[in-house]
């Protein structure tokens, strides 16, 4: 039997129970004021294994992130009309001074001595940093940069792997962001997402699906975890008896078993665009609270298609995808 829909996450049924914070979220809310911005070891909460709110759950073996970074941002206002593309949009200080050079590559000085300097806008830099050791499920966390991004060295997007969620237990994925202060007095929440995917069925997709076991996962101790969770079994008394955990057949026939929490990237994208996967509105959001805002406006930024190719890449995704194709 084919599951083509079992990544998909049911949100009606999530809100109905009054779990609107559930899904793959934020631990933490940031809040900044007009002068100073904040430093925040936050997390991302994975609260279910993939496809997990109406049937079996799938065990979650490791998690991609990309943040909206540097030019590859698009903006926009609460109904989600486009405000702009790229940069701080006025919310975030973005534009920096910097240094003139000669033809010989020397610092151009004023008449006082002082380097002479021209406004840039290096775009948006949330200070992503990883973490290491095993805070989470997984023991390897690897931060990802994009040699030819507008500001080279700044991480964009986050890694996991080795490691397993068990199905009916939850994760935190740490990482630290660095929010600058917000110089737009009228903003008074910045919705921050975050394209995130959790994976759950190692080296397995749609051109080797068929072929070969399913790989058991193991926890970042190397223990074996059960294969996959039912909610049309009993609730779990302990592990050894394991009524609710059944094996996987030999091979899915489908894609691989993944999670992908953000709608449709902006701009479009070449590897982010099977239906199956994407969401309908729903995206991972880091909130960032104006606790000396003036105003009400609500506004949210996002990575654009560009930035999900160039940093959710095969290279970057493995050993949960291979190349660029069927991700
Ligand atoms: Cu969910």
């Amino acid at each position: 039997m084919k599951h083509t829909k079992l990544t998909l996450c049911a949100l009606a049924v999530m809100f109905a129970a009054g779990q609107a914070f559930a899904h793959t979220g934020v631990r933490d809310q940031v809040t900044v004021t007009a002068t100073a911005g904040a430093n925040s070891y936050n997390g991302f909460t994975i609260t279910h294994g993939c496809g997990g709110d109406s049937g079996d759950a799938y065990p979650v073996l490791g998690q991609s992130a990309v943040f909206p970074t540097g030019d590859r941002v698009v903006w926009r206002d609460a109904a989600g009309t486009v405000l702009g593309e790229g940069g701080g949009a006025g919310v975030f200080p973005t534009i920096v001074q910097v240094p003139d050079f000669d033809a010989n590559g020397n610092p151009i000085l004023d008449a006082n001595g002082n380097p002479v300097t021209h406004p840039e806008d290096k775009g948006l830099n949330l200070g992503v940093n990883g973490y290491g050791s095993v805070s989470s499920a997984f023991t390897t966390a690897q931060e990802i940069i994009d040699p030819n991004a507008l500001s080279p060295g700044v991480v964009e997007g986050l890694f996991w792997k080795d490691g397993a969620m068990e199905p009916k237990l939850n994760t935190i994925t740490p990482f630290k962001v660095a929010v600058t202060k917000i110089i737009d007095p009228s903003v008074k929440q910045v919705n921050i997402r975050i394209g995130v995917i959790n994976y759950c069925d190692l080296e397995k997709n749609a051109a080797n699906d068929a072929r070969g076991p399913y790989k058991q996962p193991k926890d970042a101790f190397e223990r074996k975890i059960p294969l996959l969770a039912s909610s049309a079994a009993p609730d779990q008394i302990n592990v050894n008896g394991a009524p609710v955990y059944v094996s996987l057949p030999a091979g899915n026939g489908d894609n691989n078993r993944q999670d992908w929490w953000f709608a449709a990237p902006y701009g479009g994208s070449a590897l982010y665009n099977d239906p199956e996967l994407i969401q309908p509105t729903y995206w991972t959001t880091l909130t960032v609270i104006n606790s000396s805002a003036t105003g009400s406006r609500v506004v949210s930024v996002e990575p654009t298609g560009a930035a999900f190719d160039a940093i959710l890449t095969g290279p970057n995704t493995r050993p949960f995808t291979k190349g660029n194709s069927n991700l």
